[in-house]
């Protein structure tokens, strides 16, 4: 390990989600050099981590808990940062919500695609004339930071929203999931018509990420480590 390694602090995505990896880079690459993100693929790890949470705040910690635990020999310091997200549509009643990745019913041991969800949720609208949804990233955080005595640990998570609609048909071609479906109230196109950066710049991944940088630094300031954390470049 070099030394420029050795001074500095890990960012691990624990996501096996590589749409999100895409989002999540820009948003945290530039905020320190104290700070190097690493995607889970990038450093050998393959790892199926089970939801058995009931909310998306319960499923981001232990996502982030469960990365943070197989790593935490390997990388002395580090901040395993996991995201879980839900689509929560009111006439659904909040669904598909924490189950947004596994909406669509299939057969016995396969996943659905993203097209099978939104398939699946275009067919449960059908006819439905309240289209209100939301989208909502929880951003969870376990961390280990150096201190003058042994290591600083943390946990902290961070939300964020944006309200939209659900289209009657997809629209776009860019993004991941429920994008193509999710018209944004404040812009009036579906995420699936911005590129990366216009979607990080008014994301609820996006919104999350920022309340977490700001949580971060003030653990940085309270344990006196030098940092030039800004936001992240929206
Ligand atoms: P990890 O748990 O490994 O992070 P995942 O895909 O299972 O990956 P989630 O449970 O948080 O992650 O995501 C639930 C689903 O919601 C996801 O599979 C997508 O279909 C959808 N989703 C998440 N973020 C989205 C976004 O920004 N835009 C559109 N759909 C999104």
């Amino acid at each position: 390990m070099t030394d420029t390694a050795r001074n500095q602090i890990a960012i691990i995505l624990a996501t096996g989600n590589r749409d999100k990896v895409r989002e999540l880079r820009p948003l945290l690459e530039h905020i320190s050099p104290l700070f190097r993100v690493f995607a889970l693929h990038e450093i050998g790890v393959n790892v199926d981590i089970e939801e058995t949470e009931t909310t998306l705040e319960g499923n981001a910690l232990l996502k982030a808990r469960a990365i943070f635990d197989l790593l935490a020999e390997r990388f002395p310091f580090m901040i395993a940062l996991a995201d879980d997200t839900g689509l929560e549509v009111g006439s659904l009643n909040g669904a598909p919500g924490v189950y947004s990745a596994r909406y669509a019913p299939m057969p016995e041991g396969e996943s659905p695609t993203y097209k099978d969800n939104v398939k699946h949720l275009l067919r449960s609208m059908n006819g439905i004339a309240d289209r209100t949804a939301r989208f909502r990233s929880v951003i969870a955080m376990k961390g280990s930071l150096p201190s003058s005595q042994s290591p600083f640990l943390f946990e902290k998570i961070a939300d964020g929203v944006v309200h939209g609609s659900i289209t009657l048909e997809p629209k776009g071609d860019d993004g991941f999931g429920y994008d193509p479906v999710f018209l944004v109230d404040s812009t009036g196109n579906t995420y699936s018509e911005m590129s990366i950066a216009e979607k990080n710049a008014l994301s609820h991944r996006s919104l999350a990420v920022q309340k977490a940088i700001i949580a971060l630094k003030d653990i940085l300031a309270a344990h006196g480590i030098p940092s030039t954390v800004t936001n992240a470049p929206l």
